[in-house]
């Protein structure tokens, strides 16, 4: 019964019993020691939060804007890779479930369901995520199947050339499909559901990269092709031309310094997203909440400033309004409620951030998520500039 299921975290438990241990790590998990990855956690719990009395808290609302797009409130679905090895289509049901909640869906360039799968079963509109790799032709046979597809914003990445080293996916040779060996037969027999809908679908492998990486399947054949086919020399002046390429709305993911802020700003993109990739790539860079404030100091009005890291309620969805992120992205939040119970998890997974944000709005005294800013914090409890 999904009434139970009163936060993420309860979301996580069933998730974690749900799914094959190797997606389950993949997901919950950093690079090298996970400072950072906890980091992204745990940094939200410091700020303290004003509470405020005797203030009307009717007529309360959380919709707002994402690069002048209406959203139910300000989170997106952040692109996850591999989202179909976590459920069976899992890709096209998060869409659904965004779609139908009034949030942004955003598919990874290494997602299971391809570009074309998501435009025909959930519609058009969902973001794309576009890695940037040495093969131009490619790139611009990505950007442009994007666009046929209605995508409405184009997700760049700048913080994975190389891949952050992820002990445990070594470890557990994680491959998608997972392969036949003694180790992953006997936990597969713990996951019927999984199983079963996994049995049920076709798609089982990278949908976008299918023809372009073949052989690709294991982790150690997937982190050689992202080394030869992802480009070391990316570079801003690559910004442009793709920018260029794809003629709408451009949204920069994976900065971490003030510098490449301005950079960002100066690249004519619509938004940035303040990451460090889940704590996936560079372990030992700071939180991105720690990271957020000198960011939008930075840049000012010049670009949208979105972050994405560590949020696991809508309390951390209104600290980082606070701190100057118009928007936010989860990532981790939304897969737990994908590989717990589907589509409905994802739905769920949502309402419960939304259901928190409100109340938390409420009781620092505010109506409108709009007029949110540091005012709903406590003094010398959060990061500044
Ligand atoms: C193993 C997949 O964003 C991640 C994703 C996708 C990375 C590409 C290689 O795992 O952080």
């Amino acid at each position: 019964d999904l009434s139970t299921m009163t936060c993420i975290e309860d979301l996580r438990r069933v998730y974690k019993r749900r799914v094959p241990r190797m997606f389950y790590d993949y997901c919950d998990s950093g690079s090298w020691t996970e400072s950072t990855y906890r980091a992204n956690i745990d940094e939200f719990q410091t700020i303290k939060l004003r509470q405020r009395v005797a203030v009307n808290m009717t007529g309360r609302t959380t919709r707002s804007t994402m690069i002048g797009q209406d959203v139910a409130m300000p989170v997106a679905l952040a692109p996850t890779g591999l989202t179909g090895m976590q459920h069976a289509d899992g890709e096209i049901l998060a869409a659904r479930a965004a779609k139908a909640f009034g949030v942004p869906f955003t598919l990874s360039t290494m997602s299971i369901c391809s570009i074309e799968d998501v435009a025909e079963h959930a519609g058009p509109g969902f973001w794309f995520q576009l890695y940037v790799m040495r093969d131009r032709d490619y790139i611009e046979r990505l950007i442009d199947r994007a666009k046929a597809a209605g995508c409405s914003a184009l997700q760049l990445t700048l913080d994975l050339q190389i891949l952050g080293q992820r002990h445990k996916d070594i470890k557990n040779g994680l491959s998608s499909p997972p392969k036949p060996t003694l180790a992953n037969m006997i936990n597969l027999a713990t996951k019927p559901r999984w199983c079963l809908g996994m049995l049920g679908t076709k798609r089982r492998s990278f949908g976008n990269i299918v023809g372009h990486a073949k052989g690709v399947g294991d982790m150690s054949s997937l982190a050689s092709w992202t080394a030869e086919q992802f480009d070391p020399e990316l570079n801003w002046g690559d910004v442009e031309w793709i920018k260029k390429r794809w003629g709408g709305k451009l949204i920069i993911k994976g900065i971490m310094d003030a510098e490449d802020a301005r950079l960002a700003a100066d690249s004519g993109a619509d938004a940035l997203i303040v990451s460090n990739h889940g704590g996936r790539q560079l372990d030992g860079a700071p939180s991105s909440i720690a990271a957020l404030p000198s960011i939008a100091q930075a840049v000012g009005k010049d670009i949208e400033v979105w972050m994405d890291g560590g949020i696991r309620s809508g309390q951390d969805v209104l600290k980082a309004r606070a701190l100057g992120a118009r928007g936010t992205m989860i990532g981790r939040a939304f897969l737990y409620g994908l590989g717990a119970y589907g589509e409905l998890g994802v739905t769920r997974a949502l309402e419960i951030i939304r259901r928190e944000l409100d109340l938390t709005m409420a009781f620092c005294g505010r109506t409108d998520i709009d007029t949110v800013d540091e005012g709903i914090l406590l003094p010398g409890t959060y990061p500044k500039p």
